[in-house]
């Protein structure tokens, strides 16, 4: 059985070859997540034997790591390129597609990966299924006005039961102010074609589904670290 400590090492595992991918000079977007906590460690080292480096935090909780970690942060207001950007993820297909957002940082998370020229993605092997969906709800930010009505649009067309998530009995608020629904969706067969219509209902902010975006993913398993290109 794997225990959660086993996990966490294969998640160090896979965030300490992620790192190698850094070079001195790159503006990072850096991940949110216990896997991006170990990246962001790891680059903190980096910095301190000498590697000058910027990073873009997908997340308060990340902006704090990296300060801890003694890594520049650039304003995340203006307009920036980024080299590379590293993350976690909560599911992978063989395709490398991704549900992210179980943690609720999907929307800058996704802005992170879509401006970045490589997208590391580093998960631990119980990450991978051979299809999105299932054992893992689609997270979706939606605004709060009429969030029921855009909730009931996501549930007619994914025909699936949609829960509003809450944190200490309250609605869960995203950094941007918004709400998020879990999609208990079973299998997502088309997850470019579902992003795109879900993207079309008036109301959805963005979604956890990461389509297309994977530069390299990074596998942690029993056995060793994979590296997938
Ligand atoms: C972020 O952290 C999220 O998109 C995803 O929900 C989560 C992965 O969790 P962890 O790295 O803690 O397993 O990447």
């Amino acid at each position: 059985m794997t225990t959660q400590l086993d996990l966490d090492r294969l998640k160090k595992a896979a965030a300490l070859e992620a790192v190698e991918f850094v070079r001195d000079g790159m503006i990072v977007g850096l991940g949110t997540g216990s896997t991006a906590k170990h990246m962001i460690v790891a680059l903190g080292e980096k910095v301190r034997a000498g590697m000058r480096l910027r990073g873009v935090p997908t997340s308060h909780e990340t902006a704090a790591l990296a300060k801890e970690a003694g890594i520049a942060l650039i304003d995340a207001d203006s307009r920036w390129e980024l080299d590379v950007a590293i993350d976690g993820a909560d599911q992978v297909d063989p395709g490398f597609n991704l549900i992210k957002g179980g943690g609720g940082a999907l929307l800058k998370e996704k802005i992170v990966a879509a401006s970045a020229k490589q997208f590391i993605v580093l998960v631990d092997y119980t990450k991978q299924v051979p299809m999105l969906g299932g054992s893992f709800p689609l997270p979706i930010e939606i605004i709060p006005f009429g969030w029921g009505s855009t909730a009931r649009e996501i549930e007619s067309l994914t025909k699936s039961r949609v829960v509003l998530r809450e944190k200490n009995g309250a609605p869960f608020r995203t950094e941007a102010g918004n709400l998020i629904v879990d999609v208990h969706i079973a299998r997502i067969h088309h997850p470019k074609d579902l992003e795109i219509a879900l993207n079309q209902i008036p109301g959805v902010v963005e979604t956890g589904l990461f389509i297309g975006r994977t530069s390299i993913l990074i596998v942690g398993s029993p056995h060793g670290v994979d590296i997938h290109h």
